[in-house]
């Protein structure tokens, strides 16, 4: 099919959906129940359950923190310290479209519903345990792991080479953010909120970089910026939910697992090395077949 013009086509119905839906603009609010949402220029916040991670933590593709300051950000890069991200380069890193995938929320019978899954954890202190995501932006790069750490105005896009913009928090109103309640969700390594980012949103960036076809566009490098205020104690991670992508039916959590990545503790790793892993691809494979 040709995947730009079905893109472009069902942009112009996203913009012009957000548009007449009077998007919300400002701060929401979401301290105070699992399962609050809300939506700003067209990608959709949500607080979720703790993820069931077994014993494991989530797979971080970009970690931030500073204990001492209230206000943090950072995007992933295997460059330490880059603004505030975490040093560890194994949960700050390059990934791609490709890697981390789609999902179709609605099942692929239902039109649309197909979106880019990101899973926000946080950790506060249990004293004051509120924090602000102040503003998100995703980019796509030619070149992964850059390092330009220069200080933003407020609504600035982050200076990245080689790079379109796909979706910023605060385009057009610079009070966006999202309120966030760590007590909702205590503890560390299993997540708070989700978001999710329409792949129409992808097309622009995949235009105004030249990348015409599904390799090119699965190979892009994905940077995900992040601010938060209001900061304390530990750090704030992302990490993705794993779909499929671009060219591949995307991941359909209605009757398959398309969870969030976690690092199994040695002992559950050999264990999933036996067994699991046999009947996960077996099981993934027949869903190829199936689709195909
Ligand atoms: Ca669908
Ligand atoms: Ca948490
Ligand atoms: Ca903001
Ligand atoms: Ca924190």
């Amino acid at each position: 099919m040709n995947f730009l013009k079905t893109l472009m086509g069902s942009a112009v119905a996203i913009l012009a959906l957000t548009a007449g839906s009077g998007a919300q603009a400002g701060e929401i609010d979401l301290t105070s129940a699992i399962g609050a949402s809300g939506m700003i220029n067209g990608a959709t916040y949500t607080t979720v359950d703790a993820q069931p991670t077994g014993t494991g933590y989530i797979d971080s593709f970009v970690r931030v923190r500073d204990a001492n300051d209230s206000t943090v950000q950072g995007y992933n890069t295997t460059v330490a310290k880059t603004y505030q991200n975490d040093g560890a380069e194994n949960f700050n890193h390059q990934i791609t479209v490709g890697e981390i995938g789609f999902l179709d929320l609605n099942g692929p019978d239902t039109d649309g519903g197909v979106v880019m899954r990101f899973l926000l954890d946080i950790n506060q202190t249990g004293a004051n345990p509120l924090i602000l995501l102040s503003e998100v932006q995703i980019f796509l790069s030619l070149t992964p792991n850059q390092d330009n750490e220069d200080p933003l105005a407020n609504g600035e896009l982050a200076h990245l080479a080689d790079s379109a913009i796909v979706y910023q928090m605060d385009a057009g109103d610079l009070t966006n953010g999202a309120l966030l309640n760590y007590d909702l969700n205590g503890g560390s390594g299993s997540g708070d909120m989700i978001l999710d980012i329409p792949i129409e949103m992808f097309a622009s960036a995949f235009l105004a970089l030249g990348l015409d076809t599904e390799d090119l566009q699965n190979g892009a490098f994905l940077y995900l910026y992040s601010r938060f205020e209001r900061n304390n104690d530990g750090y704030e991670e992302w990490t993705h939910f794993q779909g499929e992508g671009i060219g591949e039916p995307p991941c359909d959590p209605n009757v398959e697992d398309c969870g969030p990545n976690f690092i199994p503790e040695p002992n559950s790793m050999l264990l999933f090395g036996l067994g699991l892993l046999g009947s996960a691809i077996a099981v993934r494979r027949g869903r190829r077949w199936d689709r195909s």
